[in-house]
């Protein structure tokens, strides 16, 4: 009997040895990317990097294949060979399960444009509970399976050019709870303990009220005088209010403004150029529109109730030049910019928005005044803007130039 378990051992062994490791490092770029990609400050630091790690961690996401099927083909075997090893069993089963999650959720993420917002957010929520589940989980398991920690009885010790031989199991008068399996506890309550409540606040926070309108009204930082009034239909606002979380994303610290150092300008190829300071800007006569955002990480939020001035009529306004093709927005962040064709700047519900839900909009979501493309793709909806420019020639906006599709369009909205 134990003659012929070694003989399959040894021809298996080896092959679930490699797809072992090859599945660990796979999974160890996969998280370690995975951590790095939303994390807000390594969005300035990693710039076109962040789009690059983006494609490595969705092609060895796709590789991780591999492995799974390689194992698959061996599983019969590996399985009988686990026959007394109910928690091993169930950690390939979890294993399994967990990589099935990300893969499948991954691949919606990844394909976000032929799925949509419907299955994106679901998708990234999905990814996001895995990896708060699975890393932690896969974590604990290669470090309880070092060699110092396993239990002696499954070591099996190989000496130079011997075959493997079982180390003999514990006797009798070793104590139950053993060294090792204490060390292994302490470990996994070092992760509950540490883990657990960023994850709780996670979960609490996409569920109830985290980056949400009303909070993030109560921490702002402008400081601009007066207040912006609410039309009618902004409060109560006519979308009923805001649903979903926004992701806060910035390229910078988040810049605040006050009376002294706010202006806004249009300029460029215009007839007339002009500029605004605050006591000037809240004055313009500005419109309500109700829109849902998406961002192409896959988050969305809807039932937005946004109040500004049409930027068509701030163009109209401003006489544009027969020269002008493309319409350049700044962000007051000093660094983010992107543009528009001047035929897709007709579009009537773009707006230089100045309320969101019937309140100025905080600065964390780009208030005083931020840009907002309904029908496009949010990298194109500029945060704290401050200044359009009318150019001959086309612009290349932050994103873009770093790895993101020049066509922002949302689809089944493709619409000009
Ligand atoms: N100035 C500036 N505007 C920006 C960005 C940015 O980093 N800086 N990020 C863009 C992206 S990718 C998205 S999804 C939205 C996010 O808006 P929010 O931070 O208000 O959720 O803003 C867009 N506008
Ligand atoms: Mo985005």
């Amino acid at each position: 009997m134990n003659n012929w378990l070694n003989k399959i051992r040894k021809g298996i062994g080896k092959k679930l040895a490699a797809v072992h490791r090859w599945n660990a490092w796979m999974i160890a770029f996969l998280a370690f990317s995975g951590l790095i990609l939303p994390w807000g400050a390594w969005r300035e630091i990693l710039g076109a990097g962040r789009v690059w790690l983006k494609w490595l961690h969705v092609g060895v996401g796709l590789a991780l294949l591999l492995p799974v099927l390689y194992y698959l083909l061996l599983a019969g075997k590996h399985w009988s060979l686990l026959k007394e090893r109910p928690a091993q069993k169930w950690n390939v089963l979890i294993v399994l399960f967990m990589m099935a999650g990300w893969f499948l959720s991954g691949v919606v993420l990844w394909q976000f444009r032929a799925f949509g917002p419907a299955w994106s957010n679901p998708a990234l929520i999905i990814h996001d509970i895995f990896t708060w589940i699975g890393l932690p989980y896969m974590i604990y398991h290669s470090i309880t399976r070092t060699r110092w920690l396993k239990e002696p009885h499954r070591r099996s010790v190989r000496t130079s050019n011997q075959p493997k031989t079982e180390v003999p199991p514990p006797k009798a008068t070793e104590p139950l709870y053993t060294r090792r399996a204490f060390i292994r506890s302490a470990i996994g309550l070092g992760f509950a303990v540490t883990l657990g409540p960023s994850f709780i606040k996670w979960v609490a926070s996409s569920l109830s009220s985290g980056a949400n309108v009303e909070n993030l009204v109560q921490k702002d930082s402008n400081h601009l005088i007066p207040a912006p009034q609410p039309a009618v239909d902004s409060l109560p606002p006519i979308g009923g209010g805001s649903k979903g979380n926004f992701r806060i994303y910035t390229v910078t610290p988040i810049p605040s403004f006050d009376n002294s150092n706010w202006s806004f300008t249009v300029d460029g190829l215009v007839n007339q150029a002009m500029k605004w300071n605050w006591e000037e800007f809240v004055k313009l006569p500005r419109t309500v529109q109700v829109s849902d955002f998406h961002c192409v990480t896959g988050w969305s939020v809807y039932n937005n109730t946004w109040e500004g001035i049409p930027l068509k009529h701030l163009l109209e306004q401003a006489g544009i030049q027969s020269s002008a093709q493309t319409v350049k927005f700044y962000s007051g962040d000093g660094v983010y910019t992107d543009s528009l064709t001047m035929k897709q700047a007709q579009m009537k519900d773009i707006m230089i928005a100045v309320m969101l839900d019937g309140k100025p909009i905080p600065s964390d979501l780009g208030g005083p005044v931020r840009l907002v493309v309904p029908q496009m793709y949010t990298y194109k909806s500029v945060k704290w803007l401050n200044r359009i420019e009318l150019i001959a020639e086309d612009h290349v906006g932050y994103w873009e130039e770093r790895g993101y599709d020049k066509d922002a369009w949302l689809s089944g909205t493709k619409q000009s």
